[in-house]
């Protein structure tokens, strides 16, 4: 812990006295990068997020109070072997009774997540927003299954509709990923698109597809943004997202039955100046927001 700290742990709405059956949301680290082809250090997200998140106020950027939500932190979850070790992570979620917020890691740490979610929701239309510069639907990327290039496409194989998945962000391909993209019935939104078009209207259509959900997972990696706002992670693809836009798209969702995010591909060893840390901190307290506001208005309505 950082003895000057401005605030606790995630901004003051960690408690650590409460089960964490009682929290609104849990926080689940995976520090693993072994999926990546090269530039590891993702594995070192969790805990720079959580060290800096003590310098985190309780509020939106919109002066929305945070402090009605309680998080329970439930640590890190070690990956030694992907296929045992992500069942664990994928037991885990499935048993939570709040909502998971999954920090990474590289994008691998996903495929438990959706797994997990589409359990959870089993008898629910579960949407997916896919925030990316990639739409990691590879089948096998160099030799592996689980590589970071394939979460989605197990995401899909886990039972999540296409026409239930909005991508946000999109620039860069792989061969075998050029059908799916083309002639699918997944939602794209280039971010090429985005800057044509403007943030707001691709997000008015990105709520207009979610709508139809009763239950909504995010999954951010962290390219999704340009390099001049992330360039600690993997893979930096230049033309991408401004931090604004997907704050603006983040807030756009307000309403929508939200149950979860993962935020993967922070990588600190390849981020001197921690801003690619830093923005990820602003994205989660934006989606916790949310959270707030959707329980804020429950107690009053
Ligand atoms: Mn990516």
């Amino acid at each position: 812990m950082d003895p000057n700290a401005t605030h606790g742990l995630w901004a003051d709405l960690y408690q650590p006295k409460l089960a964490p059956e009682q929290a609104d949301i849990s926080i689940l680290g995976i520090p693993y990068d072994g999926a990546v082809c090269s530039r590891p250090g993702a594995a070192m997200g969790p805990s720079r997020m959580r060290f800096w998140s003590q310098h985190l106020t309780p509020f939106s950027e919109r002066r929305i109070r945070l402090e009605g939500i309680s998080i329970a932190d439930l640590g890190d979850q070690t990956i030694s072997d992907q296929e045992r070790d992500f069942d664990r992570v994928d037991k885990i979620i499935s048993a939570l009774t709040n909502l998971p917020i999954v920090l990474g890691g590289d994008h691998s740490i996903t495929i438990p997540v959706l797994r997990a979610q589409r359990k959870r929701f089993s008898n629910q239309r579960l949407g997916l927003l896919w925030l990316d510069a990639h739409p990691d639907l590879c089948d096998v990327f160099t030799g592996s299954k689980l590589s970071h290039a394939c979460v989605l496409r197990r995401g899909l194989e886990a039972g999540i509709r296409q026409e239930d998945v909005c991508l946000v962000g999109l620039r860069s391909w792989e061969p075998q990923e050029i059908d799916l993209i083309e002639n699918g019935a997944m939602h794209v939104f280039t971010a090429a698109q985005v800057n044509e078009a403007g943030i707001r209207e691709v997000a008015a259509q990105v709520v207009r597809s979610l709508r139809r959900c009763e239950a909504i997972h995010i999954s951010l990696d962290i390219d999704c943004l340009d390099p001049a706002y992330a360039p600690g992670t993997g893979i930096p693809e230049a033309g991408g997202l401004s931090t604004r836009e997907v704050i603006t798209l983040l807030q756009s969702l307000q309403g929508l039955p939200l149950v979860g995010l993962d935020i993967v591909e922070v990588a600190p060893p390849i981020d001197p100046s921690e801003s690619t840390v830093f923005a990820a901190l602003k994205l989660i307290m934006e989606f916790i927001a949310l959270v707030a506001s959707e329980k804020n208005g429950k107690m009053k309505g």
